[in-house]
């Protein structure tokens, strides 16, 4: 095992129904790529309900989980596992700040993101959160690293 490898580590992803609506996972994927995280597992779904609810789950309480809920049940998402050093934190700069208005030129919510609710991706906050929702959607002998 090289270096390299050593340091390697995963992040979740979505592509949001807001951007696949609107075609945009090739140049959403695009930005992902160029930015050196390599896309190791990718699947189409359509999430239920009670995959959302799951996964959103930290965000029961708020006054927007039934619009958060109800928006990424509505169409299709692509989930992904991404691969770099530093996954988690990198992704997180990629993708920029949680409402549009607020994120960093050239980054993937300031390129496509309509507004805080349809931002267009996710993205995990930590490895460990990194850990649990890649296990929700993937086996381990679907990614390639
Ligand atoms: P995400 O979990 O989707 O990667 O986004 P995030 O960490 O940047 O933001 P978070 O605070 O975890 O919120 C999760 C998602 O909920 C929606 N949201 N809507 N209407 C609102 O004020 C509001 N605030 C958050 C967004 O879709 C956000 O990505
Ligand atoms: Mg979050």
């Amino acid at each position: 095992q090289n270096k390299m490898e050593l340091y390697m580590s995963r992040t979740f992803s979505i592509i949001k129904p807001d951007a696949t609506r609107r075609n945009l996972t090739g140049a959403i994927n695009a930005v992902i790529e160029a930015a050196g995280l390599r896309i190791v597992a990718q699947r189409r779904i359509k999430l239920t309900q009670a995959q959302a609810e799951t996964f959103y789950g930290v965000h029961s309480e708020r006054s927007f989980f039934g619009e958060l809920v109800a928006q990424m049940t509505s169409e299709p998402v692509v989930v992904q596992v991404l691969e770099a050093d530093n996954a988690v934190p990198k992704y997180r700069e990629v993708m920029g700040a949680t409402n549009p208005e607020n994120a960093a030129e050239g980054t993937i919510r300031k390129l496509f993101a309509l507004n805080v609710g349809e931002n267009s991706v996710h993205g995990s906050d930590s490895d460990e959160n990194a850990a649990l929702e890649i296990a929700q959607f993937f086996a381990e002998e679907e990614i390639v690293g």
